[in-house]
Formats: C-alpha cells, structure tokens, sequence
C-alpha cells in the first residue's frame, strides 16, 4: 500500500466528544452569532492565555487586517514586506492605500528596519510588518522610526501566537497587532482571527467596524464589514485551548527531531529561531543552499514524488503579484534578499500529530 500523504501541516482536532457539550450550550441557549457567551468567554481566555490587554475576535485574519487598518485610520501609503502570504499586502489595497515593499533581513526574513526609513515618503502613514514564521521582527528599531516619523505600527501577526520576547508577549508591540486562527495555523478555529489592541475604547471602536460599524439600533457612523466570529468557532477555540500544551510541545518535538537531523547536511540552512524567546514553532522552513546537490524546486518536486507536501511559503513574492508588480517598490532590484530567499525557501512538514516515522521519512529524503 502506498504511504499516506505528508501535508505542509494538519490542524490539530480534540476528541470529538469533546466538543459535543460545547454545542448542546449553542443549541439551547439559540445565540449563534453576534457576540454571544462563547464569543465573550473567549476573549476573556485568550486575553488572559496570551497576556495581553485586549483582544477582539475575528471571523479569519484578513477581516482582522482590513479593520485594523480601518481603525487606525490609516491614509496614503504603507510600508510592508513582499515576503508573506497575500493577505498582507491585500489587506491594504483593500483600504484603498497603496503598499511600499521593504527588502528583508537575511537572517530573520522579517522586514529589515534599516530599509525602512528610505521608504518614507510624506504620503507614508503606516507601517505593517509581519513576525514571518513567528520570529519577532525587530521591535524596538521598528519603534524608534514609527515615533520619529509619527507613524501607525500594524503588525500583522498572523504566524505569532503564543510568541513571546524577553518583555512577554510580541503581540503587545505597535499600535495593533493581528492574529490568524486558521485551520492551519498553531491556534485554530477552523477559520477565525483577532485583533489585539492596548486598551476598551480602541477595542470598543474595533467592534463597530466589525460589525458593519454599528454603535446602535439607530447610528451606523462608519463603512464596518462583517468580521465578526460566530459561537461555533468559538466553541471550538475554547475547546482547543485546553489543549494547547499538547500541540506546542508536539510541535517542540517537531522541531527539535529535525534540527537533530538536518543541521549537518550540507547546503541545508535551518532558518534559525531568535533567542531569547518562546517560540510556536508554527513553520519549519529552510533554505537550500547552492551547495545542495539539488535546486529548490527540484527538492520540492522529489518530495513530491515521496507524497511529502512541503510548501514554498514565500514564493512567489507578493511584489510579483500582478496587482502589485507595476509599484516601483516592488522591482526585483529594490528587493534582492527577498527575491533570493523565496527561491530558495521550502517549509516542511510540521504539525503536532506528525508521527515519528513520517518525520523520519522527510529528513531521509532531505538527506538523499
Ligand atoms: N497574514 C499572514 C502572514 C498569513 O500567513 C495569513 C494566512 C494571513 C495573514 C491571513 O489569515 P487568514 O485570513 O487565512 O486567517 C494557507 C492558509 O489558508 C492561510 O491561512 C495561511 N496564511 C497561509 C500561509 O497558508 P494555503 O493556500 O497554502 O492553504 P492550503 O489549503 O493549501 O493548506 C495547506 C495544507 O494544509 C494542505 O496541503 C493540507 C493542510 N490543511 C489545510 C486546510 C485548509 C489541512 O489539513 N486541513 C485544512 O482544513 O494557505
């Protein structure tokens, strides 16, 4: 019999019984949406789990994005990375700004703050950086050019959960910072996302726009979409947040299993994880180098071939997206580490219920 299919993840599911009593509560009480207990019980969770002030619920994370753009009252143009998933720089065409891309830093992936300030125009009014892979990007030097400059910080931190620097949580950086609770991400709710704001007036704004901005029966003040997560997600992000112990030190073990085994391959480059920190582990990328007997793709489709699904997260850029690729900030020549690093770029497989022997079968066809 042919082996199973190895998967770039697999969202992690608690028994199913579990969650049965969750919904026999939906069920009688009849609340499916529009904040009800779940919602609310939720938050209040999540708040207190990841340590942060406020946190308001979303239906997906690029809902998220769009509205914490919306509240920060964000105008003109914003500085961003090409390295990340669409919905990074979507989020901005969407408010109708138009996104500068910013080089990346060759170690971390993330947006390289001594780029940043040459992108400054006086049309400039944001800046969206993303914690790649939940490595911090570098907070503090992305702070001191927001303040001088007299710009927002939105930070998408759709890879972040759970991450934290040597002063706690790295959501509570910038003005705002976004959280994705996709099914393939290391806190799920099948579809859902947050935004994590410092204090009730701002998060009380926020749950306008979410809800088509209204404040009441009689007063809708401004253009809100609909973001806002229902009981059933919430249900379940309750229900998975008893067992987020499991699936970060699965995860832990994940990551580890493959350092052991990969580190001395040659022309194999383990993105390195930022000390100091606690890491999600959300994504196990690495770069194959030119001393790799194989190119990139090559790997990816030789994996293939062993039914290993890895992913080339982030290739292609989303400079070179076609909506996106007339910008003169997204030419390759302004980009030139991005634009290397997502040739080279392969995340492996990694989920917690990653068995023993699958993750000895990806490294030995790593290892040739
Ligand atoms: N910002 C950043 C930096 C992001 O990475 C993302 C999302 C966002 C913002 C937006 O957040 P959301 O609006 O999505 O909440 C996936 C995810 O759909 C996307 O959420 C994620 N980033 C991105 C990095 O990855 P695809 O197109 O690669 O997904 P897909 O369907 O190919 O899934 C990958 C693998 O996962 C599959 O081969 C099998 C497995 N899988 C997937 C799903 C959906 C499952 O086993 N079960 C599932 O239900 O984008």
């Amino acid at each position: 019999m042919a082996d199973e299919p190895i998967f770039v993840t697999q969202p992690y599911l608690p028994p199913l019984e579990e969650f049965t009593p969750y919904l026999e509560q939906i069920w009688a009480n009849k609340q499916l949406t529009n904040g009800g207990p779940m919602h609310q019980q939720l938050e209040q969770a999540l708040s207190d789990y990841l340590g942060v002030p406020e946190l308001a619920l979303f239906n997906n994370g690029t809902n998220a994005l769009l509205t914490a753009l919306q509240a920060m009252n964000v105008t003109g143009e914003v500085i961003t990375t090409p390295y990340s998933f669409a919905a990074t720089a979507h989020s901005i065409l969407w408010n109708g700004l138009t996104p500068v891309f910013v080089d990346i830093d060759p170690v971390t992936l993330n947006i390289d703050p001594k780029k940043i300030e040459a992108a400054i125009t006086p049309n400039t009014s944001a800046i969206m950086p993303v914690h790649c892979y939940g490595n911090p990007c570098d907070v503090t030097a992305i702070k001191q050019i927001a303040d001088k400059h007299n710009l927002r910080v939105v930070y998408d931190a759709a890879h972040a959960f759970g991450v934290e620097d040597a002063g706690g949580s790295i959501l509570c950086h910038g003005d705002l910072s976004v959280l994705s609770f996709h099914a393939t991400k290391v806190f799920n709710t099948f579809e859902g996302g947050a935004i994590i704001c410092p204090d009730t007036k701002t998060k009380q704004h926020i749950n306008n726009l979410k809800n088509f901005g209204i404040v009441d029966e009689v007063t809708v003040t401004e253009t809100g979409l609909n973001g806002k997560m229902s009981e059933i997600n919430a249900a379940f992000g309750l229900l998975q947040l008893q067992h987020m112990e499991a699936v970060l030190e699965g995860r832990r073990w994940v990551a580890q299993s493959y350092r052991e085994q990969l580190s001395d391959v040659p022309g194999i480059i383990i993105v390195p994880a930022k000390e100091q920190i606690v890491s999600n582990n959300s994504y196990f990328p690495i770069l194959i180098g030119p001393e790799y007997p194989l190119s990139r793709d090559e790997l990816y489709q030789k994996m293939k071939d062993h039914n290993i699904f890895a992913r080339r997260y982030f290739y292609p850029l989303i400079s070179d997206f076609p909506m996106y690729s007339s910008l003169k900030s997204a030419k390759q020549s302004n980009l030139p580490v991005a634009t290397h690093v997502a040739k080279q770029v392969l995340c492996l497989p990694a989920y917690p219920d990653l068995t023993d022997a699958d993750l000895n079968k990806v490294a030995k066809v790593i290892n040739g």
